[in-house]
């Protein structure tokens, strides 16, 4: 008998022990976009948007826990390649330059830069942006596109750290142009009763959404997102999220 409690205690040592390691659970630390309507954006104090709801109809579906971290997007890619986040859906094109440093899910969604002025504004064309006044919002596509445009275009360059500050500066006359994902200025002027912005033109840039983590760190993350992508697009999950924020 006593042999037999002994052999039970051992076990139930082992049980304790699995089960501590289980309660341990990997938990993903995924930075989003704090202010970044349709794709994340906070309301009532919690945080909502595409980016939000994809993530956890995604985790869901493949059995991952994270904790979403809501930041500028400049700190993102730096906090991703520093190892503090592991992994990023914040509204984040995919570039070939960022791949030099991250790798990136499948895209989730189309988007592309815009130019966009006040609405009395009468840029109308790429060739209006001549000479004008630029905001941009730090480490984003768009400041890329302006910093690679702005010998040729004659402009000057003011940097924000969100797109809220930035399109304040376009509607408070202090700069003539911001440039934006077209899905994000496109949701933001849907919402306005008496538009303040409009789009000066097409589409600059035609690219993806993609969830990205670092370069060769997280394969199995990586693949657990296009898993989850790919079937919460065949169950009907995704385009449900879609029309939520139409
Ligand atoms: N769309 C931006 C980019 O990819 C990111 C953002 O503003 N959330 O650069």
């Amino acid at each position: 008998m006593k042999k037999i409690s002994i052999t039970l205690a051992v076990l139930l040592a082992a049980v304790a022990t699995s089960s501590t390691a289980f309660a341990k659970e990997k938990v993903y630390k995924i930075a989003t976009d704090a202010a970044y309507a349709p794709f994340s954006f906070k309301i009532d104090g919690a945080y909502t948007g595409i980016d939000v709801d994809v993530l956890a109809a995604i985790a869901k579906t493949e059995g991952f826990k994270y904790e979403l971290t809501p930041m500028n997007f400049n700190g993102i890619i730096p906090g991703i390649v520093s190892g503090q986040l592991d992994g990023a859906i914040a509204g984040m094109t995919i570039t070939k330059k960022r791949a030099k440093v991250l790798d990136f899910s499948n895209g989730y969604y189309e988007s592309g830069v815009v130019p966009v002025v006040k609405a009395d504004s009468k840029i109308a064309t790429k060739a209006d942006l001549k000479d004008q006044r630029f905001a941009v919002k730090k480490g984003t596509t768009s400041a890329d596109w302006a910093n690679s445009n702005r010998k040729e275009l004659n402009a000057t360059i003011r940097y924000f750290d969100d797109s809220a500050s930035m399109f304040q500066e376009v509607i408070n006359g202090n700069a003539d142009v911001a440039f934006e994902d077209y899905p994000v200025i496109a949701y933001k002027i849907s919402l306005d009763k008496t538009p303040v912005l409009k789009l000066a033109g097409d589409k600059l840039t035609s690219a993806q959404f993609g969830f990205g983590v670092k370069k060769g760190q997280n394969a199995e993350l990586i693949s657990k997102f296009n898993d989850g992508l790919a079937k919460i697009k065949a169950d009907g999950t995704y385009e449900k999220i879609l029309n939520k924020y139409q």
